[in-house]
């Protein structure tokens, strides 16, 4: 943590007045280099009240996301130890595999204010209106055989669904890499929330690298995303009525994926598989599988622990889907495995 990021993180923390003789004792700096940083924070669209007995207090945080305002909030070391916020780039993803190819150590995090190719899943677009929402992505290296990375994308998922829930909005999980609220509780539709895009360069056995590209609408409003999307996608602004601090969002997510990620890697997909199906809207309902090669329908009995989807059709073995898109057909309907 820089002398910067340790003023604002005892600022936060401290969530009143703090001297500026304390700052510098505790960050074992001047009370002058204390003085040059709030002036420098200052500049950078923090509001911070200096009273001459008591000392400095935050007021108020800017709303552009920094590396500064992340930092001085995350509480784990490993995702997130650089982060990269872009004021416009073409995608993120990109922009996260271009630095691991160069080497780049694992748990950098490239983040834009907007997008402007952003990307989903088999070549489509992810809406990426600048200053409202989050588009992140995460550079890993796991050991890992290159099947293996698409669970990943199921990791995020949890790591994505529970730092919504902790803002008081109930986030399920849509497998394989869709987080969704349902619009008039259990048997109404799906709005999504976020997507996950995890991409990976590998040799034959072995993963060089992967990136898990995340995108969440925080603060979008209905009207700002486009007709298609009207009664398809949703924000946290939407559902809970009002505006996200999209650095603590931010911090929050990327100590969630480092909680979960870290569970992934010692113990595999199976150590949070559980979590995972707590949060899954799929489990029981009828749904129609588009998957490379075949479609077919069936009732969905949860995933295993390779994180494959597991479709009942009614004839033996459930099948296991390993990558394809998933609809929700109907209603509930018993599993018979
Ligand atoms: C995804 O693909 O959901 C993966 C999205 C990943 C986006 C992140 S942002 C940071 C990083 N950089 C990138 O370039 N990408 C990643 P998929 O399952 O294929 O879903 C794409 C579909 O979601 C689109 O075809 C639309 O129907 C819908 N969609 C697009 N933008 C949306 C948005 N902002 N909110 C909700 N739905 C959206």
């Amino acid at each position: 943590m820089s002398t910067r990021q340790g003023i604002l993180a005892a600022l936060e923390a401290a969530g009143g007045p703090v001297s500026g003789a304390e700052l510098a004792t505790r960050l074992g700096v001047t009370r002058a280099a204390v003085w040059k940083h709030i002036g420098a924070l200052k500049k950078a669209g923090y509001e911070i009240a200096g009273e001459k007995a008591v000392g400095y207090r935050l007021v108020s945080s800017p709303a552009a996301l920094t590396e500064t305002t992340i930092r001085a909030r995350l509480g784990g070391a490993r995702i997130g130890r650089r982060v990269v916020v872009l004021d416009v780039t073409g995608s993120t993803n990109s922009d996260a595999m271009a630095l691991g190819r160069d080497g780049e150590p694992e748990g950098t995090v490239v983040i834009a204010e907007e997008q402007t190719a952003g990307r989903g899943r088999l070549g489509r677009t992810w809406e990426s209106r600048r200053g409202l929402n989050l588009y992140a992505s995460i550079l890993l290296r796991p050991p890992i055989e290159p099947w293996k990375a698409p669970q990943l994308s199921l990791v995020a998922g949890v790591a994505v669904a529970e730092a919504v829930r902790a803002e008081g909005v109930d986030a399920r999980i849509k497998w394989p890499n869709d987080v969704v609220t349902l619009k008039g509780g259990e048997g109404g539709g799906l709005r999504k929330l976020a997507g996950i895009l995890t991409e990976i360069e590998a040799e034959a056995d072995r993963a060089s690298f992967v990136v898990v590209g995340i995108g969440v609408n925080l603060n979008a409003e209905a009207s700002h995303f486009p007709a298609e999307l009207a009664d398809k996608a949703t924000s946290l602004r939407i559902e809970g009525g009002r505006t996200v601090d999209r650095a603590a969002f931010t911090a929050r997510l990327l100590d969630r994926f480092d909680d979960v990620e870290g569970a992934w890697r010692r113990g595999g997909f199976a150590a949070v598989a559980e979590r995972w199906r707590a949060l899954s809207v799929l489990q029981g309902r009828t749904v129609a599988v588009d998957a490379p090669g075949e479609s077919f329908r069936g009732a969905c009995c949860g995933i295993d622990d390779d994180g494959a989807l597991l479709v009942d059709t009614g004839s033996g073995a459930p099948r296991r889907v390993l990558a394809g898109d998933v609809t929700i057909s109907g209603g509930y309907d018993p599993c018979h495995p």
